[in-house]
């Protein structure tokens, strides 16, 4: 039988070769556990209580928690508790979660999206976790929340849980990016897939066509080119990282432009640089792909608010860049 490495076995192997990297190999190793908690408490959610209302009680008694609301408290117990950490942000979360006296001596900060696809979650329909990991700034306040005022490309770790007809782990250090898969049996995540790279081909598209009456008309063109000419194909799941990952692997590009909802001519997007787009990014990046809001590279944008949000253009790198051209399409 051919020996699938683990997780484990495969961070051993990277710190052998990057032997500075070992925090970084021990909080993915922390990552991975928080996604092995979550993935248990998914597959199990109609049955423990774990849907629907955050403040209802359950049939013993206990106060149910909502599985967002578990995923949030989660990672911000055991995430503080690893002492790696000098902050972390939440996308759950209004400020810079409170360290609690954790994280004095930490040489990194986080942010992360405990469990994204809100709509999904309570529909059996796959979601997942999303986290970005940089250096600490030694020029400010080790919590302050210009910690996470950095770009993209300073991004030294990022990935997310996907929960799926399998749970899968895929990240990056940023050489490459690579996806273990949680075998429930084992409770171990196997390597399953090393140097992912978007493929070539752009047969499908995912974005939320009910956004049209709120998309501009170069969006509404753009898609249109897609559709009519390029003759691609729609798959729109609802949750970025289920979206980001079948497109990884099957070849697509993701759009999520910005929406003018009150008629204002005012274009905003809905999904957070910190927690969805920047880590997205990395990945696509490292993927061969690309990722832009219309006129940057999401790597490029330097966030001046811990919540903010940004159009997200991301996926195969050629459709990346004709969007980012559309004038001349
Ligand atoms: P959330 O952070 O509240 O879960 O919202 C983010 C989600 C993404 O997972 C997904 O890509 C997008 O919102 C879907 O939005 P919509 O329902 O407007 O299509
Ligand atoms: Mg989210």
């Amino acid at each position: 039988m051919a020996l699938i490495p683990t997780l484990t076995q495969y961070l051993l192997e990277h710190l052998a070769k990057h032997p500075q990297q070992r925090d970084l190999a021990l909080i993915m190793s922390d990552l991975s556990a928080i996604g092995k908690y979550i993935s248990r408490e998914t597959n199990r959610a109609g049955i423990a209580g774990v849907r629907g209302a955050a403040d209802a009680i359950n049939v013993q008694g206990e106060q149910v928690q909502k599985l967002d609301v578990f995923a949030n408290e989660l990672c911000k117990d055991y995430l503080r508790r690893t002492g790696h950490f000098c902050a972390l942000a939440s996308e759950e979360e209004d400020t810079v979660v409170d360290m609690e006296g954790y994280g004095s001596s930490a040489r990194y900060m986080i942010a992360f999206d405990p469990l994204d696809g809100s709509s999904n979650i309570d529909a059996n329909v796959s979601i997942g976790t999303i986290f970005s990991v940089h250096h600490k700034r030694d020029d400010i306040a080790a919590v302050a929340e210009e910690q996470f005022f950095q770009n993209g490309h300073d991004q030294v770790l990022a990935g997310y849980l996907l929960y799926g007809s399998s749970t899968v782990l895929v990240f990056s250090f940023g050489d490459g990016v690579h996806e273990f898969t949680l075998d429930q049996g084992l409770g171990e995540f196997l390597l399953s897939n090393e140097r992912i790279r978007i493929p070539e081909a752009c047969p499908y598209y995912s974005t939320n066509e009910g956004n049209t009456p709120f998309i501009s008309q170069k969006d509404r063109q753009f898609i249109e080119y897609v559709k009519m000419e390029k003759k691609m194909t729609t798959r729109y799941i609802g949750s970025l990282v289920a979206d980001f990952h079948r497109n990884l692997v099957k070849g697509g590009i993701f759009l999520y432009p910005g929406l003018d909802k009150d008629g204002t001519g005012i274009y905003k997007g809905k999904l957070r640089l910190n927690y969805e787009a920047k880590p997205l990014a990395f990945l696509a990046e490292q993927a061969g792909g690309g990722a832009t809001d219309g006129a940057r590279d999401i790597l490029d944008i330097v966030p001046d608010k811990l919540h903010q949000r940004t159009a997200l253009i991301i996926g195969n790198k050629d459709m990346v860049e004709e969007y980012r051209m559309r004038d001349q399409v």
